[in-house]
Protein backbone atom coordinates (compact mmCIF):
# COMPACT_ATOMS: atom_id res chain seq x y z
CA UNK A 1 0.00 0.00 0.00
CA UNK A 2 0.75 3.68 -0.84
CA UNK A 3 1.14 6.47 1.79
CA UNK A 4 -1.84 8.97 0.20
CA UNK A 5 0.77 11.86 -0.73
CA UNK A 6 3.66 10.04 -2.65
CA UNK A 7 5.03 13.24 -3.38
CA UNK A 8 5.67 14.62 0.01
CA UNK A 9 6.56 10.96 1.52
CA UNK A 10 10.37 10.34 2.34
CA UNK A 11 11.24 7.28 0.60
CA UNK A 12 11.04 4.03 3.01
CA UNK A 13 13.86 1.86 4.20
CA UNK A 14 13.75 -1.41 2.78
CA UNK A 15 11.53 -3.90 4.80
CA UNK A 16 9.37 -1.12 5.62
CA UNK A 17 6.67 -1.89 3.37
CA UNK A 18 6.51 -5.53 4.25
CA UNK A 19 6.74 -4.13 8.15
CA UNK A 20 3.61 -1.80 7.67
CA UNK A 21 1.66 -4.46 5.57
CA UNK A 22 1.95 -6.74 8.54
CA UNK A 23 0.89 -4.00 10.46
CA UNK A 24 -2.03 -3.11 8.60
CA UNK A 25 -3.35 -7.25 8.95
CA UNK A 26 -2.70 -6.83 12.93
CA UNK A 27 -4.99 -3.54 13.38
CA UNK A 28 -7.33 -4.75 10.86
CA UNK A 29 -7.89 -7.41 13.49
CA UNK A 30 -9.29 -4.82 15.90
CA UNK A 31 -10.86 -3.04 13.36
CA UNK A 32 -9.02 0.16 12.57
CA UNK A 33 -7.10 1.21 9.39
CA UNK A 34 -4.50 3.76 8.86
CA UNK A 35 -6.08 6.57 7.41
CA UNK A 36 -3.27 7.26 4.78
CA UNK A 37 -3.94 3.91 2.87
CA UNK A 38 -7.29 5.46 2.52
CA UNK A 39 -7.37 9.38 2.49
CA UNK A 40 -6.95 10.07 -1.45
CA UNK A 41 -10.36 8.10 -1.90
CA UNK A 42 -11.83 9.76 1.42
CA UNK A 43 -11.41 13.37 0.97
CA UNK A 44 -11.51 14.12 -3.28
CA UNK A 45 -9.92 16.69 -4.98
CA UNK A 46 -13.74 17.01 -6.22
CA UNK A 47 -16.76 15.48 -6.28
CA UNK A 48 -16.26 11.69 -7.41
CA UNK A 49 -19.53 10.23 -7.97
CA UNK A 50 -21.24 6.98 -9.12
CA UNK A 51 -23.74 8.51 -10.51
CA UNK A 52 -24.07 8.74 -13.98
CA UNK A 53 -25.39 10.89 -16.72
CA UNK A 54 -28.43 8.76 -17.83
CA UNK A 55 -31.61 9.52 -19.16
CA UNK A 56 -34.94 7.24 -19.22
CA UNK A 57 -37.80 7.27 -22.03
CA UNK A 58 -41.11 8.11 -21.38
CA UNK A 59 -42.50 5.41 -24.02
CA UNK A 60 -40.21 2.72 -21.91
CA UNK A 61 -41.34 4.21 -18.85
CA UNK A 62 -45.20 3.61 -19.78
CA UNK A 63 -44.62 0.61 -21.30
CA UNK A 64 -43.62 -0.84 -18.10
CA UNK A 65 -45.92 0.63 -15.42
CA UNK A 66 -48.45 -0.24 -17.40
CA UNK A 67 -47.60 -3.75 -17.47
CA UNK A 68 -47.31 -3.89 -14.13
CA UNK A 69 -50.48 -2.73 -13.24
CA UNK A 70 -51.61 -6.11 -15.26
CA UNK A 71 -49.51 -7.81 -12.58
CA UNK A 72 -50.32 -6.70 -8.89
CA UNK A 73 -52.82 -3.79 -7.30
CA UNK A 74 -51.77 -0.74 -5.61
CA UNK A 75 -53.35 -2.74 -2.42
CA UNK A 76 -51.28 -5.61 -3.04
CA UNK A 77 -48.10 -3.65 -3.34
CA UNK A 78 -48.53 -1.11 -1.03
CA UNK A 79 -47.59 1.78 -3.85
CA UNK A 80 -47.44 0.46 -7.49
CA UNK A 81 -43.99 2.10 -8.13
CA UNK A 82 -41.40 1.10 -10.50
CA UNK A 83 -37.67 2.63 -9.61
CA UNK A 84 -35.86 4.49 -11.78
CA UNK A 85 -32.28 3.18 -10.66
CA UNK A 86 -28.70 5.19 -11.81
CA UNK A 87 -26.74 2.54 -13.82
CA UNK A 88 -23.89 3.28 -12.04
CA UNK A 89 -25.77 2.73 -8.62
CA UNK A 90 -27.91 -0.31 -9.31
CA UNK A 91 -29.52 -2.54 -6.83
CA UNK A 92 -30.03 0.55 -4.13
CA UNK A 93 -32.92 2.23 -5.51
CA UNK A 94 -31.15 5.52 -6.62
CA UNK A 95 -31.58 7.80 -9.03
CA UNK A 96 -28.42 9.86 -7.25
CA UNK A 97 -26.16 9.03 -4.49
CA UNK A 98 -28.73 10.86 -2.37
CA UNK A 99 -32.22 10.99 -4.27
CA UNK A 100 -34.83 8.08 -4.97
CA UNK A 101 -37.33 8.41 -7.80
CA UNK A 102 -39.54 6.23 -9.28
CA UNK A 103 -43.09 5.68 -11.16
CA UNK A 104 -46.27 5.70 -9.55
CA UNK A 105 -49.67 3.76 -11.16
CA UNK A 106 -52.99 4.25 -9.96
CA UNK A 107 -55.60 2.80 -12.03
CA UNK A 108 -58.71 3.90 -11.69
CA UNK A 109 -61.25 2.78 -8.88
CA UNK A 110 -58.00 1.74 -7.07
CA UNK A 111 -56.57 3.05 -3.63
CA UNK A 112 -52.77 3.18 -2.20
CA UNK A 113 -53.28 3.22 1.21
CA UNK A 114 -52.94 6.10 4.17
CA UNK A 115 -49.54 5.71 5.41
CA UNK A 116 -47.05 8.29 6.94
CA UNK A 117 -42.96 8.01 6.70
CA UNK A 118 -40.37 10.66 7.59
CA UNK A 119 -39.36 10.71 3.84
CA UNK A 120 -40.37 13.51 2.37
CA UNK A 121 -41.86 13.11 -1.58
CA UNK A 122 -42.79 15.19 -4.36
CA UNK A 123 -45.34 13.93 -7.19
CA UNK A 124 -44.71 15.26 -10.27
CA UNK A 125 -48.07 13.82 -12.68
CA UNK A 126 -46.98 12.41 -15.89
CA UNK A 127 -50.01 11.45 -17.40
CA UNK A 128 -53.91 11.67 -16.86
CA UNK A 129 -56.38 13.97 -14.92
CA UNK A 130 -58.73 13.53 -12.36
CA UNK A 131 -56.85 11.24 -9.78
CA UNK A 132 -56.19 12.58 -6.29
CA UNK A 133 -53.36 12.19 -3.66
CA UNK A 134 -55.00 13.55 -0.29
CA UNK A 135 -52.11 15.08 2.36
CA UNK A 136 -53.18 15.98 5.91
CA UNK A 137 -56.93 16.02 5.35
CA UNK A 138 -57.03 17.36 1.85
CA UNK A 139 -57.65 15.88 -1.32
CA UNK A 140 -55.11 17.29 -4.46
CA UNK A 141 -56.44 16.73 -7.60
CA UNK A 142 -53.83 15.71 -9.72
CA UNK A 143 -53.32 17.10 -13.72
CA UNK A 144 -50.59 16.72 -16.43
CA UNK A 145 -47.12 18.63 -14.84
CA UNK A 146 -48.27 19.44 -11.22
CA UNK A 147 -45.84 19.43 -9.06
CA UNK A 148 -47.78 18.16 -5.64
CA UNK A 149 -45.81 17.77 -1.84
CA UNK A 150 -46.23 14.95 1.33
CA UNK A 151 -44.01 16.75 3.76
CA UNK A 152 -42.64 14.44 6.04
CA UNK A 153 -44.71 12.59 8.59
CA UNK A 154 -48.04 13.59 7.00
CA UNK A 155 -50.28 10.98 6.12
CA UNK A 156 -51.10 10.22 2.42
CA UNK A 157 -53.23 8.26 0.58
CA UNK A 158 -53.12 8.55 -3.22
CA UNK A 159 -56.92 7.04 -5.11
CA UNK A 160 -58.13 7.06 -8.85
CA UNK A 161 -61.85 7.95 -9.69
CA UNK A 162 -61.60 8.74 -12.98
CA UNK A 163 -61.74 6.58 -16.08
CA UNK A 164 -58.04 6.13 -17.38
CA UNK A 165 -54.78 5.24 -15.41
CA UNK A 166 -52.98 7.96 -14.03
CA UNK A 167 -49.15 7.99 -12.92
CA UNK A 168 -46.61 10.06 -11.84
CA UNK A 169 -43.17 10.78 -10.94
CA UNK A 170 -42.19 10.09 -7.07
CA UNK A 171 -39.20 12.12 -6.20
CA UNK A 172 -38.36 11.13 -2.44
CA UNK A 173 -35.17 11.72 0.16
CA UNK A 174 -34.96 7.80 0.97
CA UNK A 175 -31.23 7.23 0.55
CA UNK A 176 -30.68 10.69 2.41
CA UNK A 177 -32.95 9.36 5.06
CA UNK A 178 -31.51 6.26 5.21
CA UNK A 179 -27.92 7.58 5.31
CA UNK A 180 -28.86 9.05 8.40
CA UNK A 181 -30.46 6.38 9.64
CA UNK A 182 -33.49 8.36 10.60
CA UNK A 183 -36.41 6.19 8.98
CA UNK A 184 -40.05 5.49 10.44
CA UNK A 185 -43.22 4.51 8.88
CA UNK A 186 -46.81 3.99 10.07
CA UNK A 187 -49.77 2.89 8.85
CA UNK A 188 -53.24 4.14 9.10
CA UNK A 189 -54.93 1.17 9.07
CA UNK A 190 -57.61 2.69 7.10
CA UNK A 191 -57.63 2.73 3.34
CA UNK A 192 -57.79 6.17 3.45
CA UNK A 193 -57.04 9.42 5.68
CA UNK A 194 -60.74 11.28 6.43
CA UNK A 195 -61.29 14.29 4.45
CA UNK A 196 -61.19 17.44 7.10
CA UNK A 197 -60.58 20.15 4.49
CA UNK A 198 -62.28 21.28 0.86
CA UNK A 199 -60.16 20.81 -2.20
CA UNK A 200 -57.81 24.04 -2.83
CA UNK A 201 -58.11 24.95 0.75
CA UNK A 202 -54.07 25.07 1.25
CA UNK A 203 -53.73 26.80 -2.11
CA UNK A 204 -56.11 29.62 -1.19
CA UNK A 205 -54.89 29.93 2.05
CA UNK A 206 -51.04 30.88 1.21
CA UNK A 207 -50.90 30.78 -2.62
CA UNK A 208 -53.04 33.47 -3.26
CA UNK A 209 -50.87 36.75 -2.14
CA UNK A 210 -52.68 36.25 1.11
CA UNK A 211 -51.65 34.51 4.72
CA UNK A 212 -53.74 33.44 7.46
CA UNK A 213 -53.86 37.54 9.84
CA UNK A 214 -52.21 35.56 12.88
CA UNK A 215 -50.10 33.52 10.73
CA UNK A 216 -45.91 33.61 12.10
CA UNK A 217 -43.30 32.82 9.98
CA UNK A 218 -41.13 32.42 12.23
CA UNK A 219 -43.13 29.40 13.34
CA UNK A 220 -43.36 27.92 10.03
CA UNK A 221 -42.40 24.65 9.88
CA UNK A 222 -39.97 23.80 7.46
CA UNK A 223 -42.30 22.33 4.88
CA UNK A 224 -44.45 24.69 2.39
CA UNK A 225 -47.60 25.05 3.46
CA UNK A 226 -48.87 24.59 0.04
CA UNK A 227 -49.30 20.94 -1.28
CA UNK A 228 -50.33 21.89 -4.50
CA UNK A 229 -48.16 23.75 -7.31
CA UNK A 230 -50.34 24.00 -10.43
CA UNK A 231 -48.66 23.19 -13.50
CA UNK A 232 -50.71 25.77 -14.87
CA UNK A 233 -49.91 28.89 -12.83
CA UNK A 234 -46.53 27.88 -13.07
CA UNK A 235 -46.58 27.86 -16.64
CA UNK A 236 -48.59 31.23 -16.82
CA UNK A 237 -45.66 33.02 -14.69
CA UNK A 238 -43.06 31.35 -17.41
CA UNK A 239 -45.22 33.12 -20.14
CA UNK A 240 -45.24 36.54 -18.72
CA UNK A 241 -41.66 36.31 -17.63
CA UNK A 242 -40.33 35.32 -21.25
CA UNK A 243 -41.73 38.77 -22.22
CA UNK A 244 -38.64 40.23 -20.30
CA UNK A 245 -36.09 38.14 -22.58
CA UNK A 246 -33.53 38.82 -19.57
CA UNK A 247 -32.72 34.60 -20.54
CA UNK A 248 -29.51 33.47 -18.09
CA UNK A 249 -26.93 32.02 -20.12
CA UNK A 250 -26.87 28.76 -18.09
CA UNK A 251 -30.29 28.88 -17.59
CA UNK A 252 -32.30 30.18 -19.73
CA UNK A 253 -35.13 31.35 -17.39
CA UNK A 254 -35.45 29.11 -14.06
CA UNK A 255 -37.05 29.63 -10.80
CA UNK A 256 -37.62 27.35 -7.99
CA UNK A 257 -40.80 26.69 -6.15
CA UNK A 258 -40.89 28.28 -2.99
CA UNK A 259 -42.81 28.35 0.29
CA UNK A 260 -44.95 31.66 -0.20
CA UNK A 261 -44.71 32.20 3.82
CA UNK A 262 -40.63 31.87 4.13
CA UNK A 263 -39.07 32.37 1.01
CA UNK A 264 -37.32 29.02 1.62
CA UNK A 265 -37.50 26.30 -1.00
CA UNK A 266 -41.04 24.53 -0.96
CA UNK A 267 -39.24 21.38 0.47
CA UNK A 268 -36.69 21.59 3.16
CA UNK A 269 -34.66 18.64 1.52
CA UNK A 270 -35.60 18.49 -2.27
CA UNK A 271 -34.90 21.91 -4.21
CA UNK A 272 -37.50 22.04 -7.36
CA UNK A 273 -37.10 23.90 -10.18
CA UNK A 274 -38.96 25.13 -13.37
CA UNK A 275 -36.33 26.43 -16.14
CA UNK A 276 -37.42 27.13 -20.00
CA UNK A 277 -35.69 27.59 -22.71
CA UNK A 278 -36.04 29.29 -25.73
CA UNK A 279 -36.06 27.74 -29.19
CA UNK A 280 -32.80 27.49 -30.01
CA UNK A 281 -31.01 28.75 -27.07
CA UNK A 282 -28.28 26.80 -26.77
CA UNK A 283 -27.25 26.99 -22.61
CA UNK A 284 -23.48 27.77 -21.41
CA UNK A 285 -21.53 24.88 -19.34
CA UNK A 286 -22.83 24.84 -15.52
CA UNK A 287 -21.99 22.59 -12.98
CA UNK A 288 -23.26 22.28 -9.56
CA UNK A 289 -22.55 20.06 -6.43
CA UNK A 290 -25.96 18.92 -6.27
CA UNK A 291 -26.56 16.16 -8.48
CA UNK A 292 -30.16 17.17 -10.63
CA UNK A 293 -32.87 14.89 -12.09
CA UNK A 294 -34.84 16.61 -14.88
CA UNK A 295 -38.28 15.96 -16.14
CA UNK A 296 -39.08 17.71 -19.54
CA UNK A 297 -42.83 19.00 -18.86
CA UNK A 298 -42.69 20.45 -23.13
CA UNK A 299 -40.51 20.66 -26.19
CA UNK A 300 -37.43 18.77 -26.76
CA UNK A 301 -33.94 18.48 -27.24
CA UNK A 302 -31.05 17.23 -25.96
CA UNK A 303 -28.64 17.76 -22.59
CA UNK A 304 -24.74 17.54 -23.02
CA UNK A 305 -24.14 16.21 -19.30
CA UNK A 306 -20.04 15.73 -18.23
CA UNK A 307 -19.29 13.15 -21.79
CA UNK A 308 -22.63 11.85 -22.22
CA UNK A 309 -25.27 13.49 -24.62
CA UNK A 310 -28.60 12.60 -23.62
CA UNK A 311 -31.85 13.53 -25.95
CA UNK A 312 -34.75 14.07 -24.78
CA UNK A 313 -38.74 14.74 -25.43
CA UNK A 314 -42.09 15.56 -23.03
CA UNK A 315 -42.01 13.31 -19.90
CA UNK A 316 -38.41 11.64 -20.31
CA UNK A 317 -36.83 11.48 -17.50
CA UNK A 318 -33.28 12.14 -17.21
CA UNK A 319 -30.18 12.83 -14.54
CA UNK A 320 -27.46 14.88 -14.22
CA UNK A 321 -24.23 13.42 -11.49
CA UNK A 322 -23.08 16.61 -8.96
CA UNK A 323 -20.39 18.48 -10.58
CA UNK A 324 -20.36 17.57 -14.35
CA UNK A 325 -20.83 20.34 -16.61
CA UNK A 326 -24.92 20.53 -17.82
CA UNK A 327 -26.16 22.42 -20.91
CA UNK A 328 -28.96 22.15 -22.87
CA UNK A 329 -29.68 22.47 -26.46
CA UNK A 330 -33.72 22.74 -27.14
CA UNK A 331 -35.07 22.31 -30.79
CA UNK A 332 -37.71 24.18 -29.94
CA UNK A 333 -39.44 26.26 -26.83
CA UNK A 334 -39.27 23.64 -23.62
CA UNK A 335 -39.94 23.63 -20.27
CA UNK A 336 -37.90 21.17 -17.37
CA UNK A 337 -38.84 20.20 -14.35
CA UNK A 338 -35.76 19.84 -11.88
CA UNK A 339 -35.08 18.15 -8.54
CA UNK A 340 -31.61 18.23 -6.38
CA UNK A 341 -30.97 18.17 -2.65
CA UNK A 342 -29.85 21.76 -2.92
CA UNK A 343 -31.37 23.03 0.46
CA UNK A 344 -29.35 20.47 1.75
CA UNK A 345 -26.55 21.18 0.56
CA UNK A 346 -27.01 25.38 1.26
CA UNK A 347 -27.70 24.79 4.94
CA UNK A 348 -24.75 22.94 5.61
CA UNK A 349 -22.73 25.79 3.21
CA UNK A 350 -21.53 22.39 1.10
CA UNK A 351 -23.09 24.09 -1.83
CA UNK A 352 -21.06 25.35 -5.12
CA UNK A 353 -21.57 25.71 -8.15
CA UNK A 354 -19.33 26.97 -11.27
CA UNK A 355 -19.70 28.38 -14.70
CA UNK A 356 -16.78 28.70 -15.58
CA UNK A 357 -15.48 25.29 -16.76
CA UNK A 358 -16.75 22.35 -19.17
O1 LIG B 1 -46.41 7.35 -2.41
O2 LIG B 1 -45.95 7.13 -0.33
O3 LIG B 1 -42.29 5.99 -4.78
O4 LIG B 1 -43.91 5.77 0.41
C1 LIG B 1 -41.87 5.34 -2.54
C2 LIG B 1 -42.28 5.30 -1.24
C3 LIG B 1 -43.91 6.45 -3.15
C4 LIG B 1 -45.66 7.01 -1.50
C5 LIG B 1 -42.68 5.93 -3.49
C6 LIG B 1 -43.51 5.83 -0.88
C7 LIG B 1 -44.32 6.41 -1.84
Amino acid sequence: MRPADSETSKASAPGAEAEREAFYEKIDKSNMTALWTVLGALVTKEPKSACRPFGWRFEAIREAILEAGGLITAREAERRVLVLENPGLRGQSKITTSLYAGVQLVLPGEVAPAHRHSQSALRLVLEGKGAHTAVEGERVMMSPGDFIITPSMAWHDHGNESADPVFWLDGLDIPLVQFLDASFVEHLGAEEQPVTRPTGDSLARYGANLLPVDYRPEEARPTSPIFHYPYARSREALDQLSLAQDWDPCHGLKLRFANPATGAHAMPTLGTFLQMLPKGFETQRIRSTDATVYVCLEGGGRSRIGEETIAWGPRDVFVAPSWQPVSHEPDGESVLFGFSDRPVQEKLGLWREDRGNG
